[in-house]
């Protein structure tokens, strides 16, 4: 009888490996990338899991004879003798004298889009309608790998501070943020909306573990087609009680980014490299409040029209005052005017217009926004009230303050936007594996 042991016997070599196996023959599995044929010599490079590796053919090295189906993108075995390969720069590298192909499957037609090159050349509109394709270019995976990093650092920080990894529902009886955004739903006859952030639930998560955090889909129905906005992203929560301080959560937030930063240099060094990312240092972040900062616009920029918020180009122009006066890639804007931010919201005891709020801007766009949340029940229906909301729609939400909750706040970090600006893209798509906007649900 076959038992199963779990596990998987390891019949292949990862390329980060060869170093150990230098002159003994290997296999690797992976796809046909690219492939050079020269006179009595080919270049065959295979795709792996995380790195592109140099296969040589020649009738020196084996009896195996090279056929038409080694093509591109077929899936196949490379077995061959492992040979530090040179290189100009003198880094390590190493190649595989190929010994044997074993074609595992066949593709059935060339790809739309070139793919084998160092990178994809084309719109980002055909790159998008061809993303199962073109994510297979080394550097468009390696943004996404990269971003795997991000939210593995955020994670791995947290949970190093105690916080609890939570699941909020993303069909929602009503919408968290106010605005117009909101995806409806027929929900068997009834309307429900798609979740904006996981902001009711978190906080209410927080009389019960005290601090938690999800990284999880969020929707917004905006209804312009920008740069910078999708309609729906990857969001990063947290959430945290018993602070003394909004301050709390920019400290918590400049850990969160100081050990991320230091994950990416460290464990995803290759994309970094392929990527040309610049990677900030972050030994503090400046803070400014909002009505100084918008003071600071005033003067420098032409046409402000808007006193209540930021335009893109505020934004753009207090990333550099800020990398400018301070060094600093990002900036913490804080105290945001009370009516403009949400109705969970904490105003200022000693300021009511503004609230114990904050953005984080990070090169020039908003990635964060955050802040202390109102706790006490009376403030918060009086609150909700005030803003034309009726407080018995959020009966179930509003027991977080009923029945008793400390001190406390959170944020979000949109991921797209934040590798988006690591990468010094563009376009948010660039950094979204398969975007949504108003104009694309496929693929
Ligand atoms: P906010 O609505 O400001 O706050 O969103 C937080 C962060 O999410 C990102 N973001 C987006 N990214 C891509 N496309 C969009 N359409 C989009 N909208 C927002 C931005 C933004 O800074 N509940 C609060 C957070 C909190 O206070 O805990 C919230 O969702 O990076």
């Amino acid at each position: 009888m076959q038992e199963i042991t779990g596990v998987i016997p390891s019949l292949t070599t990862p390329y980060r490996e060869f170093g150990k196996h230098i002159g003994e023959v290997v296999a690797i599995k992976g796809a046909i990338h690219n492939i050079r044929l020269m006179s009595d010599i080919a270049f065959i490079l295979v795709r792996t899991a995380r790195e592109v590796v140099q296969c040589v053919y020649s009738e020196e090295f084996s009896d195996y004879r090279l056929g038409g189906d080694v093509v591109e993108q077929a899936a196949a075995k490379v077995t061959g003798k492992v040979v530090k390969s040179e290189t100009r720069d003198g880094s390590e590298r190493y190649e595989l004298q190929i010994h044997d192909i074993e074609i595992l499957s066949t593709p059935a037609a060339v790809p739309p889009v070139v793919i084998s090159k160092k990178q994809v050349v084309c719109d980002l509109s055909v790159n998008l309608d061809n993303r199962p394709v073109t994510l297979r270019n080394p550097k468009e995976r390696a943004v996404f790998k990269l971003q795997e990093g991000i939210q593995r650092g955020f994670r791995e920080y947290l949970q190093s501070q105690n916080f609890t990894e939570i699941h909020t529902p993303k069909i929602n009886f009503a919408g968290a943020e106010g605005g117009t955004n909101v995806f409806k739903l027929d929900y068997f006859g009834k309307t429900v909306f798609l979740a904006q952030s996981p902001q009711l639930y978190k906080q209410a998560l927080v009389p019960v573990f005290e601090r938690v955090f999800e990284i999880g889909p969020v929707f917004r129905a905006e209804h312009h087609d920008t740069s910078r906005h999708l309609n729906e992203y990857i969001s990063m929560d947290f959430e945290m009680g018993y602070i003394d301080s909004f301050t709390d959560i920019m400290n918590m937030e400049t850990g969160a980014l100081k050990y991320i930063m230091n994950l990416l240099k460290t464990e995803y060094a290759p994309e970094v490299e392929l990527l040309k990312a610049e990677i900030p240092e972050i030994t503090s972040i400046p803070c400014i409040k909002f009505k100084e900062a918008k003071e600071l616009c005033v003067k420098k920029l032409k046409n402000i029209t808007d006193m209540k918020d930021f335009e893109p180009e505020e934004e753009a122009f207090l990333g550099k005052w800020a990398k400018q006066q301070f060094g600093s890639d990002f900036l913490f804007v804080t105290h945001y005017l009370s009516k403009k931010r949400p109705f969970y919201t904490m105003d200022d005891p000693d300021d009511p217009e503004v609230t114990l709020s904050f953005d984080l801007i990070f090169r020039g766009i908003e990635i964060t926004s955050g802040g202390q949340r109102i706790h006490d029940y009376n403030m918060q229906v009086e609150k909700m009230k005030r803003l034309g909301m009726n407080p018995e729609e959020f009966e179930t939400y509003l027991m977080l303050h009923k029945y008793g909750a400390p001190p406390h706040g959170g944020l979000g970090l949109g991921l797209e936007r934040l590798t988006m600006h690591l990468l010094g893209f563009k376009n948010v798509r660039y950094a979204t594996m398969f975007p949504r906007d108003i104009n694309r649900v496929t693929p």
